[in-house]
């Protein structure tokens, strides 16, 4: 069939909106009618050239939800006219990680997904002239169709609006699930969330779920400050008119450090101010943030001898076939909220423009919708 799609043809470029022929889905494949798709700032990352796992001719997009239109040979969990979240973390459940309990880092098809290609080795994507294009993220939900594996996709509440629940193929789900499947924060807790943009104002939103006492929020970009209050920020902190060093403004604001620290910057000077702000003797430092290539985290390790720890996470610990559909449930049981977040739509024709308003800092989301 032919789709159409935006086409990363090269780092720094903008992305070319084009018909593309896709192949329909093999075994264990199901093709998806892509409804609406996020644009996250880690397409922004690839697409600039700063991730060194950056591959092109490809079609980006991993925050995505739609509908299954034809399932290839094998497939035995998802029918058409299923609704779907597209996952760039699957959850296979029979491979070593998936039997771990300690991590939803799934590693069924983690090497073909990273050479953008389908778990076979090959690509379903190629241009009118039949070249190939590589998937992303085992996901490429810019465009209109997309083939997904199995393993890949969640089969969510069919009532959900796509132009909202998309978010939660990965912003949604990796603040949120930051501080309750990875810090697992405790209700009175004190914390701080650095960057506050469409990853932090999640963070905010799951500390507030769970009954955090104190929420921190720290950005540079005062016009962030109404949004994270609308979603529980309690205390907003600009380094820029902190006078001295930040952490221990911080560590007397938290009344001796948080006992939670999440980065979601991506900036590794960030990251070390996150670790020496959690409170001695038991804070935890969360990082979310994805840093430029060759970037380097420091601190001193005393910092670690005297109880800080650091830690990381990936779409936010959650396993996605198990954890996104619980999540749609909630914003449909109005447990969370999104809509506030998605600041601009506009078709796929313009999703260019969705690039631009995140580079100006003037969206928080920007929703495609096919
Ligand atoms: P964003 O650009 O929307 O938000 C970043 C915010 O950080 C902005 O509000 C900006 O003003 C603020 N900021 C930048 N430098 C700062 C500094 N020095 N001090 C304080 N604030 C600062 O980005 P986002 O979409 O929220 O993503 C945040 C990070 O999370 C990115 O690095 C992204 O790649 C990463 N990410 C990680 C995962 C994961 O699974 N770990 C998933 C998605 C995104
Ligand atoms: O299993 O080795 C692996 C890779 C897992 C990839 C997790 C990616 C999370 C960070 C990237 C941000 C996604 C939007
Ligand atoms: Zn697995």
């Amino acid at each position: 069939m032919e789709t159409r799609a935006a086409i990363a043809v090269a780092a720094g470029k903008p992305l070319e909106v084009t018909t593309v022929k896709l192949e329909g889905p093999r075994a264990f494949e199901v093709l998806v009618e892509v409804k609406a798709t996020g644009i996250c700032h880690t397409d922004e990352f690839t697409l600039s050239g700063a991730d060194p796992e950056g591959l092109f001719p490809a079609i980006l997009g991993h925050e995505g939800a739609g509908v299954v239109v034809e399932v290839g040979p094998g497939v035995t969990t998802l029918k058409p006219g299923d609704h779907v979240i597209p996952l760039y973390t699957p959850e296979c459940r029979t491979c070593e990680y998936c039997l771990n309990p300690k991590t939803n880092l799934c590693q069924a098809i983690r090497s073909t997904q990273g050479q953008g290609l389908m778990p076979d080795g090959s690509s379903r994507f190629s241009t009118l002239d039949g070249d190939p294009i590589l998937h992303y993220m085992g996901t490429s939900t810019f465009s209109n169709f997309t083939v997904v594996p199995e393993i890949a996709l969640a089969k969510i509440n069919p009532d959900a609006p796509f132009d909202k629940v998309c978010y939660i193929g990965c912003g949604v789900t990796t603040g949120i699930g930051a501080v309750i499947n990875t810090a697992k924060v405790e209700p009175g807790s004190r914390a701080i969330v650095f960057g506050l943009g469409g990853i932090g104002l999640n963070v905010i939103q799951g500390l507030r779920l769970v009954g955090a006492d104190q929420i921190v929020g720290v950005d540079l970009n005062p016009a962030k400050k109404d949004m994270a209050e609308r979603f529980g920020m309690t205390d907003f902190v600009n380094p820029s008119e902190v006078e001295g060093d930040l952490v221990p403004y911080l560590v007397n604001l938290t009344k001796g450090g948080a006992d939670y620290t999440f980065d979601a910057t991506g900036n590794v000077n960030v990251m070390r101010t996150a670790l020496e702000a959690a409170h001695k003797g038991w804070g935890e430092s969360i990082i979310i943030g994805v840093a430029p290539a060759g970037a380097e985290i420091s601190t001193r390790p005393f910092q670690l001898v005297t109880g800080r720890s650091w830690r990381g996470t990936a779409f936010g610990g959650a396993r996605g076939r198990t954890d996104v559909p619980r999540i749609v449930d909630w914003y449909m049981d109005g447990k969370i909220e999104i809509d506030p977040m998605i600041t601009h739509t506009m078709p796929l024709e313009e999703i260019n423009t969705g690039f631009d308003l995140m580079h100006r800092g003037e969206s928080i989301r920007s929703v495609v919708v096919y």
